[in-house]
């Protein structure tokens, strides 16, 4: 099933210097890119989009790391893209995220774990809508879309 989903790359990602390096990841795969977007997320912004985690003894400092500098808002396409993504993100403690997932190779704290990525596709249509609007999200196909799709 072709789905959309959404990352972010968090500003450790940004500030390390490892945009590059954690998009370079989603492209090799076949992820074809749809909307990207970088911007200093506003406390209300961060709030909504973490609003599950409302209540939750990490959310005050989560908030503060997702709000302390810029963020490269990004969605996503392709076969599974939600667990697709969530796959080369690896789990959510870099510490048991395996060798080879963004998390595993490149982070060593949960709170410090650079990447997000919608976890259904219910979560990934709310988070699309919230963070770019429908001309923000390109339609496009590539020629070797042939050689990633039978
Ligand atoms: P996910 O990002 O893998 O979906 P969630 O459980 O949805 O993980 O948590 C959202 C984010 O909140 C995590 O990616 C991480 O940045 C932060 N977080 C979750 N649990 C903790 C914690 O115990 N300490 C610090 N930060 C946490
Ligand atoms: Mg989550």
């Amino acid at each position: 099933m072709i789905e959309r989903t959404y990352v972010m790359l968090k500003p450790d990602a940004v500030q390390r210097g490892l945009m590059g390096e954690i998009v370079q990841r989603l492209e090799s795969k076949g992820l074809r890119p749809i909307a990207m977007k970088f911007m200093r997320i506003p406390k209300e912004l961060a709030e909504r989009h973490y609003g599950e985690h409302k209540g939750k003894s990490f959310f005050p400092g989560l908030i503060d790391y997702i709000t302390s500098g810029p963020v490269l808002c990004m969605v996503w396409e392709g076969e599974n893209a939600v667990a697709s993504v969530r796959g080369l993100m690896g789990k959510t403690n870099p510490q048991e995220a395996a060798v080879g997932t963004i998390r595993g190779d490149l982070a060593q704290q949960t709170g410090r774990n650079l990447v997000h990525g919608s976890d259904s596709v219910e979560s990934a249509k709310r988070e699309i809508q919230l963070f770019f609007n429908e001309y923000e999200l390109v339609d496009w196909k590539r020629s070797v879309d042939a050689w990633l799709f039978e």
